[in-house]
């Protein structure tokens, strides 16, 4: 049964803005996906790390790629999106930016089209239970180099035109040891003078300090991770400067970093570093369905480890609103929403 301290995180008002679609598949939903498809012989232990666990980066992306063959169909996808919202909204979120990338694999062009109608077909279902808003941006995987970037960058412009508002950005994920941003830096400016916002993974292993320093030109509208910027981890003073003066948001993701070991530890984690700061950080769960986490669970995370009151959790929630992609009028109608759900006499 649920405790006190439970429901209120389960009832805190929050907001997700960094979440990839097929990281964030529940167990139901998995076990759905390897029901339909028993001749690739997946085991739930090859698609989630369980609790305890870790793995490293490389694992992690292992993972992916068996994800990606459980769900290969607008079918498999209409379907994950559908229960990834729903289970959202059940965690009491009201805003949702999902992210996803356009696959190639054994198809091409119109195909990968089709495969992000069917994921924006499915965020715009709508039932009774399931009203919160929704945005969605298109990803790049830095694997696949240059020329499919702009590709997906075309892609999303496109998209950005037809969607009615659905299709707000662009994220720049993958192996961050694969590849180097340099050879993406023209497809990452065109989607920002086409007025994509970027939401950029940025020194998510500690070697990436030259991208680090080349990404921050463009600069993002939001980063991913940041788990290396500051000097006591590899970093530099220049390179938090850079981000503050920008305030540019920080998506935090603790258990995803401690269980894909990119930090050691929750006490560890950066987000100390930077809300010390009083710099606008955003927690996101990164890949519910991977790291086996919700995001009730990170903000009750955040709050035992760094000793946060209930007030300042609720802070921290309602502060995510300001760093979401939606215009003006949605920041306003979110944020007369929490202070209609505020439980706190002032
Ligand atoms: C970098 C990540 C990631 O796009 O198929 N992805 N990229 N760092 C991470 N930290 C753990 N977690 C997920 O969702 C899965 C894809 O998201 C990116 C990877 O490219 C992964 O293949 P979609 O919906």
């Amino acid at each position: 049964m649920e405790d006190e301290n439970e429901a209120f995180y389960r009832d805190l008002p929050k907001v997700e803005l960094h979440a990839h679609l097929n990281g964030s598949v529940s167990v139901p939903t998995m076990e759905r996906l390897i029901a339909r498809k028993p001749h690739l012989n997946v085991q739930h232990s090859m698609t989630a790390i369980h609790k305890g666990q870790r793995r490293t980066l490389d694992e992690c992306f292992h993972m992916f790629r068996i994800i990606h063959q459980l769900i290969d169909s607008e079918e498999d996808l209409f379907m994950v999106t559908k229960d990834v919202v729903k289970e959202y909204a059940l965690d009491g979120v009201k805003y949702l930016e999902l992210r996803s990338t356009p696959r190639e694999e054994k198809h091409t062009g119109p195909y990968w089209v089709m495969l992000i109608w069917s994921i924006l077909a499915a965020i715009c279902y709508r039932t009774a239970e399931v009203l919160l808003e929704k945005r969605f941006l298109v990803a790049i995987d830095r694997r696949n180099g240059p020329e499919v970037a702009m590709e997906t960058v075309k892609m999303a412009e496109d998209f950005m035109l037809s969607s009615d508002g659905l299709v707000v950005g662009l994220d720049l994920s993958g192996d961050p040891t694969v590849g180097h941003c340099r050879d993406l830096m023209p497809a990452l400016q065109k989607a920002r003078s086409a007025g994509l916002k970027l939401a950029l993974h940025l020194s998510e292993v500690p070697t990436q300090r030259e991208e680090t320093e080349l990404l921050l030109t463009l600069p993002p509208d939001r980063i991913g991770h940041g788990t290396f910027l500051h000097p006591e981890v590899g970093g530099s003073q220049a390179l938090v400067d850079a981000v503050r003066q920008g305030n540019i948001p920080l998506e935090l993701c603790l258990t995803s970093n401690v269980k894909g070991q990119t930090v050691p530890s929750y006490e560890k984690h950066h987000f100390q570093y930077w809300y010390r700061l009083g710099h606008p950080c955003v927690l996101c769960a990164d890949d519910k369905g991977v790291f086996g986490t919700d995001l009730s669970q990170e903000y009750q995370l955040a709050a035992s480890t760094f000793g946060l009151s209930q007030e300042a959790v609720w802070t921290l929630s309602e502060q995510a609103i300001g760093c979401i992609f939606a215009p003006e009028s949605v920041k306003q109608e979110l944020k007369q929403k929490w202070a209609d759900l505020r439980p706190f006499v002032n």
